[in-house]
């Protein structure tokens, strides 16, 4: 047993400081709205083979709200919404008077009071690259390569172009950190709803082709084996359906409030008399939650940013929140709470930073900006993730399983007590000889032997 701990220690350290010189280039690639379980549901022969070379994480339990540009935010900076600012895809800035949206979205004063992993590492004197990842074109704040977003890149010229910037010219290294984003499987998800098999075995098809397309392509440049690869995602997708509307109109009117932003969870400015505003939408419906600002819950870090409006209202899985009528504006929706199964996504690895073969059911997606730090050897921001459970996925560290640790402890402390018995003994009767073996388990007593 102490052998065995020992050794895990020492490992531990060897492996530690051998990594922070090994650093490789890392390849981020995320494929919007790729639920957890559609990676049991469909083939997805080419991801299979990805992992198998590599690490899995079942389930990722992502950030509140689940939307793709809170969630994309956080994969690069490690942080909570509240905390790194892009808290919806429509936001309201009541102190600078300014309103967000996915068509208006790079003034830098969104996203400037972090800093993403593309221009930490850019401090770290490497160049980085970005191919449609959100906040990647932003005013002043991009990687040393990206694109303006234009959904009408091809996947393949995507990846072409970030090959290249990964590759660089010859004579200046390539990017050492590149992110790519890719719309699908989250747009067909939206349309036809995750429960529709035909059409999401369809989607996901082309998500696998595509990533058999990567695979091809780091092979033909040689990068794959010396470039590390991380394939994960923002979020799931919840099936919605037209029984499933919460109306608001039909419990106030809307003269009484400023609307922010609306589904699955809303987001409310009252104009007078809040409480009672408040107090309508809570009675609205049973599968609506409604917030005052300051009793949001804990768990959800999503309280602590003066662009979380007055009022929030959460839908439960599969509802959708309209303000009036029958019409679904989509089949397939996410948003929901963080802890629900479906808004989960998950993560694949491969690469000389990882270890092989290892599957684990579920992490942080807040965890994953530190292990990419590790990763690149960059120094991490203040961020709300850790490497403890993350660490198990990377060659040549140890994994701190809890088990483990307290064996550690329980044990180094044993060891300690015992030497410092026999020390003691040794120490009050040099010339005693040897004692009998009972007599340590008093510290020595001089005294009479408890069993004579
Ligand atoms: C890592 O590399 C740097 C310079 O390249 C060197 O100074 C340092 O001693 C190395 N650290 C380890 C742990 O090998
Ligand atoms: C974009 O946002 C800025 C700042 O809020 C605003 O002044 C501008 O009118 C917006 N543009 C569009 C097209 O919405
Ligand atoms: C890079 O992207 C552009 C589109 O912006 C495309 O025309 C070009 O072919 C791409 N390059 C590669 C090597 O794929
Ligand atoms: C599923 O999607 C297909 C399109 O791929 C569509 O033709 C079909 O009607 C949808 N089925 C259901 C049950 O919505
Ligand atoms: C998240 O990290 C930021 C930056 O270190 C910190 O300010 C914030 O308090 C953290 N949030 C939580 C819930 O620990
Ligand atoms: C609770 C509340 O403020 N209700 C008001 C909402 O707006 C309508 C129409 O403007 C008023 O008549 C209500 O008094
Ligand atoms: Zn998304």
């Amino acid at each position: 047993m102490f052998p065995r701990l020992l050794l895990g220690f020492l490992w531990g350290v060897v492996g530690a400081s051998a990594a922070e010189n090994n650093s490789q280039p890392l390849l981020l690639v995320s494929f919007d709205g790729f639920r957890a379980d559609y990676l049991q549901r469909f083939p997805m022969p080419n991801l299979k083979l990805l992992y198998s070379q590599g690490v899995l994480v079942e389930q990722l339990t992502n950030v509140f709200i689940t939307k793709t540009f809170p969630n994309h935010y956080s994969l690069v900076t490690g942080l909570y919404a509240e905390s790194h600012g892009i808290l919806a895809s429509t936001m309201y800035d009541p102190i600078s008077g300014k309103h967000f949206s996915l068509q208006n979205d790079s003034d830098p004063m969104w996203w400037s009071s972090v800093q993403p992993l593309w221009l930490t590492a850019q401090e770290s004197g490497y160049e980085t690259a970005a191919a449609m990842w959100p906040g990647s074109d932003v005013t002043n704040r991009t990687p040393t390569h990206f694109f303006h977003y234009d959904p009408d890149v091809t996947f393949q010229q995507r990846l072409g172009n970030v090959t290249n910037w990964m590759l660089g010219d010859g004579k200046k290294p390539g990017a050492m950190f590149a992110a790519l984003y890719w719309e699908e499987p989250d747009r067909s998800g939206h349309n036809f709803g995750p429960e529709n098999t035909t059409a999401m075995a369809k989607a996901l098809k082309e998500v696998d082709d595509n990533i058999g397309l990567l695979m091809d392509e780091l092979k033909r440049t040689g990068l794959w084996g010396r470039i590390n690869l991380i394939v994960t995602s923002d979020h799931g997708m919840a099936q919605c359906s037209a029984d499933r509307l919460i109306r608001l109109d039909d419990c106030l009117h809307p003269d009484n409030y400023t609307l922010v932003d609306l589904t699955p969870v809303a987001a409310l400015r009252p104009k007078e008399d809040p409480e009672r505003v408040f107090s309508l939408l809570n009675e609205c419906h049973p599968h609506m939650k409604a917030y005052m600002k300051k009793s949001i819950p804990d768990g959800l870090h999503y309280r602590n940013n003066p662009r979380i409006q007055p009022i929030l209202l959460i839908a439960d899985e599969g509802w959708t929140i309209v303000r009036r009528g029958n019409k679904l504006p989509r089949l397939g929706d996410h948003g929901y709470y963080n802890s629900l199964p479906s808004m989960h996504p998950f993560l694949a690895a491969t690469g000389p930073g990882f270890r092989q073969g290892v599957q684990m059911k579920s992490l942080q997606s807040v965890d994953i900006y530190p292990l990419m730090c590790r990763l690149l050897a960059v120094p991490a921001q203040p961020n709300n993730g850790s490497l403890t459970s993350a660490r198990c996925l990377l060659a040549g560290e140890s994994c701190w399983e809890t088990s483990v640790v307290i064996g550690l402890v329980v044990g180094v402390l044993l060891l300690l007590t015992i030497i410092t018995v026999l020390f003691r003994c040794m120490g009050s009767r040099p010339t005693a000889g040897p004692r009998p073996f009972q007599r340590l388990d008093f510290l020595c007593d001089d005294d009479e032997p408890l069993v004579p």
